[in-house]
């Protein structure tokens, strides 16, 4: 299939940029995969480096991969991050994130790396955030049917995450995701702090003035784009 031989292309060339050394945040989705997968062969020719999974499933592919794996607890910086993206804003780099349900850990990681390189076909390329995914908020359990309330204040429309079996989804960190339907997205910057600015919201899926740059395969090859 087309769109997985893109990601292919776009991670190929990410993986590439890691070097000797580094402290490697490992993203999570079908193209991060495609990363991890990469990565795991280069661990395998020599290069030294030590990932931080953003999500469990992440953790359980770099480990089958033998990828030497650290914490927070042992490094604080991240020289690296690569990661996927459910939409990419031409021109600043701002993300929507979160329909893979990574989206706390892959901003904590995100926001402790000095890059954040974001790897993607070019279906995810927007000229404004929200064209064509809705936004991942990530929420307690608890009382979120009032923190849902809270949110329809600043205009989305709200339906919660549901599993296979119909079951609320549940995040590594045992929170809900509220997708939200926002009329515009004007402003990332200022949605993001109203949202966040709910009691019971631990995350939003915006990720604003993070990725530092993003490489994005398309039919007539492969794109680089800088914040
Ligand atoms: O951020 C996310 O949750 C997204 O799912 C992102 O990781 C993209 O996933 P994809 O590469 O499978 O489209």
């Amino acid at each position: 299939e087309m769109a997985k031989e893109l990601k292919r292309q776009a991670a190929e060339q990410a993986a590439a940029l890691v070097e000797d050394g580094m402290v490697v945040g490992l993203g999570t989705g079908s193209t991060a995969a495609f990363v991890v997968a990469a990565l795991g062969r280069r661990h395998a020719e020599g290069l030294r480096f030590l990932g931080i999974p953003t999500s469990v499933a992440t953790e359980t592919q770099a480990r089958s991969l033998g990828i030497p794996l650290t914490t927070f607890s042992e490094h604080a910086v991240v020289d690296m991050t690569i990661d996927g993206a459910d939409e990419i804003e031409r021109g600043s780099l701002d993300l929507i994130k979160g329909l893979g349900g990574a989206l706390l850990r892959e901003k904590i990681v995100a926001a402790a790396s000095k890059r954040l390189v974001i790897v993607a076909d070019e279906s995810k390329l927007v000229d404004h955030l929200g064209a064509h995914t809705l936004l991942p908020v990530e929420v307690t359990p608890f009382g979120w049917e009032s923190t849902a309330r809270h949110l329809e204040k600043f205009g989305a429309r709200i339906s919660p995450r549901r599993n296979r079996e119909g079951a609320f989804f549940v995040s590594d960190g045992g929170n809900l995701i509220l997708d939200c339907t926002f009329p515009v997205i004007d402003d990332p910057g200022k949605m993001e702090r109203d949202i966040r600015s709910v009691i019971g919201v631990v995350e939003c899926g915006l990720f604003v003035g993070l990725a530092t740059e993003a490489i994005v395969a398309g039919s007539d090859g492969v794109i680089r784009l800088t914040a």
